[in-house]
């Protein structure tokens, strides 16, 4: 029997719950709409080499979402359900420790990983589990009274499940199963109209909202859908005009003259979304929450380990020189920094092993005589390769605590005196019984492979 793919499921997946998500948050809309302008906008400038970082379809289709969940074994079942959709787990970021204020929770993304699965559809999944046995946010005693909570809910129906583990074990499922997967799998992350116990939402909000969404009700939620745009500068701008008010930065590199990397992302605060709320006496009340939010995002050139710490490096020094400033003066300052210490160009971006690319023999060469030379620098310097930049298909855990930041009301608390709980990469796979993959690996293997075929083709040794 024909089988609809990975690929097609997750494709299809990202439609509905971009159909869904639009429903329930129609600024999510305006946004989608905002996007489609800015992009086209873009297109028509630069034509070709809007293009750069992905085709115009994929840019146009791309969206990430953000969903948390509370237990290991819930973070299994994610993990069971986008196995089926080919989306595996990349990269671990602990926001702990990343964002001021109180973010109990350490991440993955779930994404395709594969060049022509990217291509094809890159739909990914930022993936929070809330740090319950973190004693720095929960004491002893609310630790027990959530996670006795958060075991007695379920999130996904076992059907669902059931059909997932079919699809990861036969590469797929036949149509009308693909169908009731990918409607139950879009069901499980709608808001639920199931009332919320009030006292024990605000209990858990006292040390963080984080920990409310999660821990505070039975359910999980798509928590936003990030659409890619080219010129994420416009948009916020174009978004203001509209009257949309938005975070008062841009997440990530600034805007400069040198070629883009990286991710840039920005939101606009979260909307009050109405939610039934249980009182103490069990009436039920119509309550508003705060939780769910709009965010937009460019992407740029993924930058090799050497090129991620001098990022890291810049933006440490962007901090320091602009203490105290305003963003929009933090913006220029960094922009200052960038253009005299960050490279600008592709070229030397290349060269110095900044930023990953891949390379193919270049068939437009004109013979001079010379021969090619096992030197990457060199190659390119001769015109021996072309060089196509590989995007940033992951996250910055900084800017991913600055998105947490911005929608917190209160500070939260976190106790300073107790031990942090180890959580990491490991603790991740074993709850998932699956590799947690490191991304700068993936691009790594991704470059490697296709300096080999240039070696072989070129008839040289190891580049
Ligand atoms: C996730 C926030 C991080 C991003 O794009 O960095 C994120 C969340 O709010 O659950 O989505
Ligand atoms: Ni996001």
């Amino acid at each position: 029997m024909k089988l609809i793919s990975h690929g097609q499921m997750r494709a299809a997946f990202a439609r509905q719950l971009s159909d869904m998500y639009g429903r329930e948050v129609p600024a999510y809309l305006t946004l989608v709409e905002t996007a489609h302008e800015v992009n086209e906008n873009v297109l028509q400038q630069a034509g070709a080499a809007a293009e750069r970082f992905g085709s115009i379809d994929r840019v146009t289709a791309e969206r990430h979402g953000a969903i948390r969940v509370g237990t290991p074994d819930e973070l299994q079942q994610v993990s069971r359900v986008f196995s089926a959709l080919g989306m595996r787990p990349v990269g671990f970021y602990d926001l702990r420790e990343a964002a001021s204020r109180a973010v109990p929770v350490v991440s993955t993304a779930f994404r395709p990983v594969e060049a022509g699965e990217l291509a094809f559809n890159p739909f990914r999944v930022f993936t929070s589990m809330l740090t319950t046995s973190d004693r720095r946010f929960f004491d002893k005693d609310l630790r027990q009274r959530l996670e006795n909570f958060l075991a007695a809910r379920r999130l996904f129906p076992p059907e669902l499940l059931r059909l997932a583990d079919e699809a990861a074990l036969a590469g797929g499922l036949p149509e009308e199963r693909a169908k009731r997967f990918i409607h139950l799998a879009v069901q499980a992350f709608a808001l639920s109209a199931e009332p919320i116990d009030k006292a024990w939402y605000e209990t858990l909000e006292r040390i963080s909202a984080v920990a409310a969404d999660i821990g505070g009700v039975t359910s999980t939620h798509i928590n936003h859908l990030t659409p890619r745009v080219l010129d994420i500068d416009d948009l916020y701008r174009r978004m203001t005009d509209r009257g949309i008010t938005m975070i008062d930065a841009i997440q990530g590199p600034p805007r400069w003259s040198g070629p883009d990397v990286l991710l840039r992302q920005t939101s606009f605060r979260a909307l009050a979304e109405p939610r039934r709320l249980r009182l103490e006496d069990g009436t039920v009340t119509a309550g508003a929450l705060r939780v769910r939010f709009g965010e937009v995002e460019a992407r740029g050139i993924a930058l090799t380990r050497t090129g991620r710490k001098h990022y890291d490096e810049l933006m440490a020094l962007a901090d320091a020189e602009a203490a105290g400033a305003a963003p929009k003066e933090r913006a220029e300052v960094a922009r200052t920094l960038w253009e005299r210490e960050f490279p600008a160009t592709e070229r030397e971006l290349a060269a110095r092993g900044l930023g990953f690319f891949t390379y193919r023999p270049a068939g437009d060469r004109v013979p001079d005589g010379r021969r090619p030379d096992a030197d990457l620098a060199d190659l390119i310097d001769h015109g021996w390769v072309h060089a196509v930049p590989i995007v940033y298909e992951d996250f910055l855990p900084r800017s991913a605590a600055g998105i947490f930041q911005s929608n917190l009301t209160g500070e939260g608390t976190k106790d300073d005196e107790s031990a942090a709980a180890v959580y990491d990469a490991g603790r991740l796979a074993d709850a998932m019984r699956q590799e947690v993959l490191d991304p700068f690996a993936l691009y790594e293997e991704q470059q490697a492979r296709s300096l080999a075929d240039v070696a072989a083709a070129l008839g040289l040794p190891e580049i």
